[in-house]
């Protein structure tokens, strides 16, 4: 029996995805030292392990299996939906999926070509899949005949020659694994359904067999055979029973990790298993994660996979920007590319790999071995930062460049010694003026896209973090420009001089951190517009109102703005405090919101 599922599918399954990973991240992470080599490494052993993968921060994900030949399309049908989930959304049966094979060829792979388009991007490692979800190796297995060499026209194994033109320019190697979902062997997991369902008669199984006899071998073979640097678990569907975390599933892979020293490994295994990278996918959070590594992954259009028709990519300048904010939050940037099934990376994929490159080629020394930005927001750009002993070093990455000449960095109390465009080769200089120091640049930027200011200085930096505060009213006013958007999916706001628009993803956040010296009840007063009621849930330091989400009655046109009530929060201590505005989960009561500015105002 075929079932027709289509996008809102996937979608579901994403928000159910998200939801179980939420539930599990509050179960603890402890398991017996035995089983997990890094347990209980000291914070020196920690940061000589992750020394390599936080000097690199810019990485290739390469999405390469069966599904490239149906490219999104089963008997006729364009099927929305990410490519290399088809089977999954079209409910092949195994026989009809596993006759793509013979169609994937590899004829035309280059493996030394792609590893040198990811290192003239300045990509520093390469991520590829060695088994996808449709349970197909990229090498010659012992375990399952599913596999490149023996089952597939390309006759060869694939991961070998890449694994070796990665680590001969310099560049580190990983294998993505999908230790949970397989949709072709016996048992494997499966999205969405309960443990021994499936959509057809060779699925039926025992997923503990599975993990056992296919799973935790081939981990074991992939480990052995290339000795990756880093191990991309995903979607760890079934790996619990229940809460808490069920340990004998995950223990039938966590000991494998052994074989390789040092390797470095995600937070997808299973629920509470935090391994050693977060892993926010297709969104840039809004800020970084406290005392924890962590890497975004993203794809350059809307699929992993190759789709013939998918032809949604980012600008070259969207993605270069993407970069400069991951850095700046101290995460890692793991682009994707999804090549043919003959082994081809798509030309739009590689024009925006060079376009990167060549900015790479000038401003990498803001990139490679930075850490985050001192400074919680600046309206026109990105800050990164390093830092030898007494002495720092700021990169300003200027997205819009002023039209007076004068770059205003906010809460910025020491004055560098030296201040230079990366692009360029002249000294600037800057005065300071209140709280910050304002750069006088040239007239027009030197870059297209985005222009580096370094600054270096000669002793500690002395730094206000936090620059929005409260007036002699007692009211801070929150401006768009800066707002920190949590998620850059489509449709999530975008925050311009004056507006916040565009807002009709309800994944994205938008939010602001400010100072409190006189604390006490305030009403959020938005200057909004907006076509109809909406409605959202005001968190302060990330804790959920406890009046849960209200319903906002807007202006009714969206050119129309009015003083807008969108709730009360109460703020007893004085210190820092951050307002996040969360639409509705229920996606219906939600309607895009226009917001020129907010205003929190002290209540008798
Ligand atoms: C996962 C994979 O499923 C995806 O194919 C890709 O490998 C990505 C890097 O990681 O992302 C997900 C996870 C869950 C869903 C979709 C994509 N889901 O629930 O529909």
């Amino acid at each position: 029996m075929t079932s027709r599922i289509t996008f809102p599918a996937i979608a579901l399954a994403c928000s159910l995805f998200s939801y179980t990973m939420e539930a599990a991240a509050q179960v603890p992470t402890t398991m017996p030292a035995s089983l997990n080599p890094y347990e209980n490494e000291t914070r020196e052993q920690r940061d000589a392990r992750m020394a390599w993968f936080r000097e690199a921060r810019f990485g290739m994900f390469i999405h390469w299996g069966v599904y490239a030949v149906p490219q999104g399309e089963y008997e006729g049908k364009r099927n929305g939906g990410l490519g290399e989930w088809l089977m999954w959304i079209a409910k092949i049966p195994v026989d009809k999926y596993k006759a793509y094979a013979t169609q994937f060829t590899a004829s035309n792979y280059d493996p030394d070509a792609w590893a040198a388009l990811a290192h003239e991007a300045g990509m520093r490692y390469i991520v590829i899949t060695s088994k996808h979800h449709d349970g197909f190796a990229l090498y010659d297995s012992q375990v399952s005949g599913w596999d490149a060499v023996n089952a597939s026209g390309a006759k060869r194994d694939l991961i070998a020659p890449l694994a070796k033109a990665t680590r001969e320019r310099g560049m580190k190697f990983g294998l993505y694994y999908s230790q949970s979902q397989d949709w072709v062997h016996p048992g494997g997991g499966k999205m969405h359904m309960q443990e021994g369902e499936g959509w057809d008669e060779p699925h039926k199984g025992d997923f503990d067999a599975y993990l056992r006899d296919l799973a935790a071998p081939q981990v074991r073979e992939i480990l052995t055979k290339y000795k990756p640097d880093i191990l991309w678990w995903d979607t760890p569907v079934w790996m619990d029973k229940g809460r808490p975390i069920d340990r004998e599933r995950a223990n039938q892979l966590i000991p494998l990790i052994n074989l390789v020293p040092g390797i470095i490994t995600n937070d997808r295994l299973a629920g509470g298993y935090g391994g050693d990278t977060t892993t926010p996918e297709q969104n840039i959070p809004a800020t970084g994660y406290k005392d924890r590594d962590w890497e975004v992954c993203m794809t350059m259009n809307d699929t992993w996979g190759f789709k013939s028709y998918d032809h949604n990519w980012k600008s070259s300048a969207d993605l270069i920007r993407k970069l400069c904010d991951i850095v700046s939050k101290g995460g890692n940037f793991l682009l994707n590319v999804g090549p043919t099934a003959d082994g081809v990376i798509p030309p739009e994929s590689v024009e925006r790999l060079k376009d990167i490159g060549a900015w790479m080629k000038v401003n990498h020394e803001s990139i490679y071995g930075t850490t985050a930005s001192p400074f919680r927001r600046l309206p026109w750009g990105r800050c990164t930062r390093k830092t030898d002993g007494d002495r720092t070093t700021l990169y300003l990455h200027v997205f819009d460049w002023p039209a007076d000449g004068r770059l205003r960095v906010l809460g910025l109390h020491s004055v560098p010694d030296s201040i230079t465009i990366l692009a360029g080769s002249n000294s600037l200089s800057a005065q300071r003026d209140g709280n910050d120091l304002v750069i006088s640049l040239p007239s027009s930027a030197p870059g297209s896209v985005v222009s580096v200011i370094k600054l270096q200085f000669a002793g500690p930096l002395k730094v206000d973090a936090v620059t929005l505060k409260q007036d002699d009213q007692g009211v801070v006013t929150l401006m768009p420009l800066m707002a920190e958007i949590g998620s850059h999916e489509h449709g999530s706001p975008v925050a311009s001089a004056g507006l916040i628009r565009g807002w009709t993803n309800v994944r994205a956040t938008v939010q602001w951190t400010f100072k409190i010296d006189r604390p006490g009840t305030f009403a959020v007063v938005a200057d909004a517009a907006g076509q109809a009621t909406t409605r959202l849930s005001l968190d302060l330091n990330s804790v959920k109102s406890s009046l849960g989400e209200s319903d906002i009655k807007l202006s009714g046109a969206s050119d129309v703005y009015e003083p807008t009530e969108l709730g009360r929060i109460d703020i007893a201590e004085p210190g820092v405090h951050t307002l996040t505005l969360r639409p509705s989960r229920e996606k219906e009561a939600w309607k895009p919101i226009q917001i020129r500015s907010v205003r929190v105002v002290p209540v008798k």
